[in-house]
């Protein structure tokens, strides 16, 4: 039987790291992980198309002694998270710890609004439960029960098994862990995976959010099935989806809905609202209505002539230009710098192999 698969010359696989032009694509060859080391085909390049973890890829030219092979095809995808890439992402672990750093609750909110705004569903799992009394953590079960999560506790240090909750929503999915730095995410991966070298404490840069680390993602293969990604952690995620969205982000607005006497109230001082209330993340909707209102306004005040183009990569893996609309951009640039921005990024971006070929800076610039 194994025999026999191997003899196939093409098969389609995951993508679970990008190094410079190289991928490692994991194929299942009778339920078995296999790891191939691919170059991408030059055709793929002429169109502008990048491949990112989480790829489904049509594999060519497979050599089944060496393991290595061409990428010919990027399969459609259901997603795409862009910080890091990763694509087909089943659902986004967010992890907080319950301490040390201590549970902020607006953070907590924040991140959770972050990933809700992907579409991608979103599970809450709080770390290190061993700091905190079993009253405490009924309090905080309760508390987010209200605000409509259902967390899973856990303390990967010293829980003798991982609950099943958390070990049964990663079978045979693709997970990425997001939370803010030192809450346990390497650790958990680490746990998850025992062989994995994920070094713990390893997030550098001023933002908390190391350019190395963001980009060399990697998706680890659970021993019970399943892949899991870690991220590196950072603190304050910007919410920049439109009002529409920042409702759907809160369940306990999903859960009134249609309920307003208004199709458009934005539930903030509407006669008749049945939205507003006295719920506790009442204040943090508000504030985050708030900030996607004036990051609207934002976009509607620039001028043309300051427009620079963003550079992101649409599902079907094309590089697309769209107006770069943030604030970063009213920064004050040389003469040269202003007249080379554009070409400088269709040069950088189109001409690169792979993500891990464009220059630092422009990756910085053009929001990657
Ligand atoms: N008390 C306690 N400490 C934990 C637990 N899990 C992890 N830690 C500790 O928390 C610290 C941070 O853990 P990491 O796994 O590096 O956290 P991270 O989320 O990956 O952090 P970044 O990479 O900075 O985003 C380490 O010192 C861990 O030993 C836990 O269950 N209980
Ligand atoms: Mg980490
Ligand atoms: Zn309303």
């Amino acid at each position: 039987m194994k025999q026999e698969a191997q003899q196939v010359s093409s098969q389609v696989g995951t993508v679970v790291a990008c190094q410079a032009n190289y991928y490692q694509v994991r194929f299942l060859v009778a339920g078995e992980p296999l790891y191939f080391l691919c170059t991408r085909r030059a055709r793929l390049k002429k169109l502008g198309q990048q491949v990112v973890v989480g790829d489904q890829v049509v594999v060519e030219e497979m050599d089944w002694q060496d393991q290595r092979g061409a990428i010919a095809t990027i399969h459609p995808r259901n997603n795409l998270l862009d910080r890091p890439p990763v694509s087909n992402v089943d659902q986004i672990l967010l992890v907080f710890a319950l301490a040390e750093p201590q549970l902020d609750p607006i953070q907590l909110s924040r991140f959770l609004v972050k990933a809700e705004s992907t579409g991608i569903p979103v599970r809450l799992c709080l770390n290190k439960r061993d700091l905190l009394t079993p009253e405490d953590i009924e309090q905080w079960q309760a508390r987010l029960g209200v605000w409509g999560y259902k967390p899973t506790f856990v303390s990967v240090q010293t829980d003798p098994c991982l609950p099943s909750t958390l070990m049964d929503t990663l079978k045979q999915r693709v997970t990425v862990v997001a939370g803010p730095s030192g809450v346990g995410k390497s650790s958990l991966l680490n746990r998850l995976v025992p062989d994995v070298d994920a070094r713990t404490n390893t997030v550098s840069g001023k933002l908390g959010r190391g350019r190395h680390t963001t980009r060399h993602v990697e998706l680890f293969g659970l021993p019970g099935g399943g892949l899991l990604a870690d991220t590196p952690g950072f603190n304050q995620p910007d919410i920049t989806c439109d009002v529409a969205m920042l409702m759907r982000c809160f369940p306990e607005i999903r859960r009134s809905q249609g309920q307003c006497q208004f199709n458009d109230c934005v539930h903030r001082d509407e006669p008749g609202c049945c939205v507003r209330g006295d719920w506790e993340r009442y204040p943090h909707y508000l504030s985050l209505l708030d900030e996607v209102l004036q990051h609207q306004q934002q976009q509607e005040h620039r001028p043309d002539a300051e427009a620079v183009e963003k550079v992101k990569m649409g599902s079907d893996g094309q590089v697309q230009h769209e107006p770069k609309l943030e604030a970063k951009k009213y920064r004050q640039k040389s003469r040269r710098r202003k007249h080379q921005d554009l070409q400088d990024m269709c040069y950088d971006v189109m001409g690169a192999d792979s993500i891990d070929d464009l220059d630092d800076a422009v990756l910085e610039e053009y929001g990657f």
